[in-house]
């Protein structure tokens, strides 16, 4: 059940902020960021294997982790949350959506100009020169359960490609981190979806917001908020809580 303040809040705001994690693709069969460390992968934790260090070591074990999760993607649809999404910013003004997640799920649900402070699945480059493969990559051999994969080698200089996507130890994308921080800071409320919000500083965004004095909501089964005035937590899965902000 939606609170009546939230949907005021809804009605009268006149920018709002979604910024969402890997719990929106979780209905879409993509695993969390944490439940993706299953299989080969089940050793290690994300922090250790989203790693350029990681990749340098063991480039196939890296490269077959992200096909592997690719493959998923590409196996996937958009759920109802992403829907709800893409549908709410017709509803509203303005809609800024920020994700941290690498899946394109918002894009083919039919948001634009998403901001992936983290870089996404489907942008492949050159480890060494950075230039992108001028031809898209296929659907991936299946590592099934995940196996090594030898990353491809790039046009331009040979060496090898690696995911288009921000591992640990490396800074965010500039322009994406600073359009999501002036959203945060501009905008009236924003809806966090789907994230265990530890992970910076992407997780400064939704504090951000509430500092500046937004409404702020949580989007999850297992809210982790302190239910401070201005902040409230919609407990359940995004796919079934998100549809009802747009009903
Ligand atoms: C940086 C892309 C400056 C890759 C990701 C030591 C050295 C260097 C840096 C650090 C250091 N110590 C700390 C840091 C900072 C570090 C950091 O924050 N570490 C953490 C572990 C403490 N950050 C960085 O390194 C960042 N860069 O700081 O640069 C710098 C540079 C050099 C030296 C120093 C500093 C870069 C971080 C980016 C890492 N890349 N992703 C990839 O995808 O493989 S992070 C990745 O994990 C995600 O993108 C996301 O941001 C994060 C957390 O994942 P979530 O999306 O939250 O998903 P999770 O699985 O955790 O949770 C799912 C949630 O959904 C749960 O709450 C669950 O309840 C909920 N849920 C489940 N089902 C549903 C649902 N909700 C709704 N509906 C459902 N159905
Ligand atoms: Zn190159």
């Amino acid at each position: 059940m939606i609170p009546a303040s939230l949907v005021d809040a809804l009605r009268s705001a006149r920018h709002v902020v979604v910024f969402t994690g890997a719990g929106v693709s979780a209905e879409s069969g993509i695993p969390t960021f944490r439940d993706s460390l299953t299989g080969l992968w089940e050793r290690f934790d994300a922090a250790s294997l989203a790693t350029p260090e990681a990749f340098q070591a063991d480039p196939p074990l890296v490269w077959g982790w992200y096909e592997w999760r690719r493959m998923k993607v590409l196996q996937a649809q958009p759920n109802p949350a992403h829907v709800a999404i893409a549908e709410l910013a017709r509803h509203v003004p303005r809609l800024t959506l920020v994700t941290q997640n690498v899946d394109d799920l918002h894009e083919r649900a039919g948001s634009t100009d998403v901001i992936h402070l983290h870089g996404s699945l489907h942008q492949p480059r050159c480890f060494s020169c950075g230039e992108r493969p001028d031809t898209p990559l296929g659907m991936p051999d299946e590592p099934e359960g995940g196996r090594r994969l030898e990353p491809p080698s790039c046009n331009a200089c040979g060496a090898k490609l690696r995911p288009g996507v921000v591992w640990f130890g490396e800074s965010l994308p500039t322009e994406a981190l600073n359009t999501a921080f002036a959203a945060a800071e501009n905008c009236d409320l924003l809806i966090s979806v789907g994230t265990s919000g530890m992970v910076y500083p992407a997780a400064e965004v939704p504090g951000l917001a509430w500092r500046a004095g937004a409404v702020v909501v949580h989007v999850n089964p297992q809210p982790n908020t302190d239910q401070s005035e201005r902040e409230f937590a919609l407990a359940g899965l995004a796919g079934e809580q998100l549809p009802q902000l747009v009903d």
